[in-house]
């Protein structure tokens, strides 16, 4: 049996303005909206479509666990996906491209106290004002980190076993695809993909399906030869364009893409799919992957659906 963790969207909040937020979540040039927690509506309806689907990967026998309740985050706890990297028996909480996320993995660490074999490492950095690049403002092919120390989040990463796929973008430079080789050591290979997708996370981008079938984003991905060589013989699903389920008015933190193609993959033959995506349902189908259609409506409100907001522990509780 699988234990996930599942984010709550409980004090979800747009953070102080800074140097950090402008260029890693708005260099696309729209200013961020007004510091403060996001409308008690925008929560209510993300943690009941969250219960939803709690309630759903309970019925699969999956074991969840949740956010500590009592943190207060600076940003959010809705997206586990962004901040904890598992491998193994390792937890690594990343060095972060947001100042206001530099803390989040507090909400996460008591998790994996009862998991005696489990090693947690916290990767703190500076995050001085030279880390970041505010050339990146209005320009996709200048990107938000410079190089100055490690620096991403842990949804920049994908796993397939042994192998990390590692997006170099806004939300992760080259020095973190360096640290996240040390992290693992010779234990897994680090594959960074560039010149692909310059915002945030892999996971609007490419996703697992089974070994060797991979679901892949046409409007990023035109050609195989751009994915890591280890992935060009696998099959490819092309994802059908998304059905755009909207967002907040003046509050929107993903593409339409960031909604369809961020599935949670329950195993094989079954994927967690937002209840709109009907194209794609279609699509998994042809290849026998049955697709559990569920609700997310502020999914692009927040910036994370399914996959978003769950990190697989992918051990049982001891
Ligand atoms: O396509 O806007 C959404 C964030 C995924 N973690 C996108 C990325």
């Amino acid at each position: 049996m699988k234990t996930v963790i599942v984010g709550d969207a409980t004090g979800a909040k747009i953070p102080k303005h800074d140097i950090s937020l402008r260029c890693v979540n708005y260099a696309d040039n729209s200013s961020p909206p007004q510091q403060g927690l996001y409308p008690q509506q925008v929560i209510d309806e993300a943690n009941e479509d969250i219960s939803k689907f709690v309630d759903f990967l309970k019925d699969e026998n999956i074991s969840v666990l949740r956010p500590d309740a009592t943190h207060d985050p600076d940003y959010y706890k809705f997206c586990p996906r962004d901040t904890v990297f598992v491998h193994g028996n390792n937890v690594l909480y990343t060095p972060m491209s947001l100042r206001a996320r530099a803390n989040e993995h507090t909400a996460y660490n008591k998790l994996f106290e009862s998991y005696t074999s489990i090693n947690q490492e916290i990767v703190n950095i500076r995050r001085e004002d030279s880390l970041y690049n505010t050339d990146c403002i209005g320009n996709l092919k200048v990107l938000a980190l410079n190089e100055t120390e490690p620096c991403f989040d842990a949804a920049n990463v994908l796993k397939d076993n042994d192998d990390l796929y590692y997006l170099v973008s806004n939300s992760g430079n080259l020095k973190g695809a360096e640290m996240l080789q040390q992290f693992v050591g010779d234990t897994a290979k680090v594959h960074t993909i560039e010149d692909v997708y310059s915002y945030m996370h892999l996971d609007s981008t490419i996703a697992f399906l089974k070994e060797g079938l991979l679901l892949v984003n046409p409007s990023r991905i035109k050609d195989k030869k751009q994915l890591p060589e280890t992935l060009q013989n696998w099959d490819i699903i092309w994802a059908p364009e998304p059905i755009d389920i909207g967002h907040h008015p003046g509050l929107c933190n993903s593409s339409t893409w960031g909604v369809s193609l961020n599935v949670f993959s329950i195993n094989e033959k079954l994927v967690v799919v937002e209840e709109h995506q009907h194209n794609l349902r279609t699509e998994l189908e042809k290849h026998n992957i049955d697709c559990a259609m569920l609700p997310m409506r502020q999914a692009r409100t927040l910036g994370g659906c399914f996959h978003c907001i769950t990190v697989d522990v992918e051990r049982s509780p001891e």
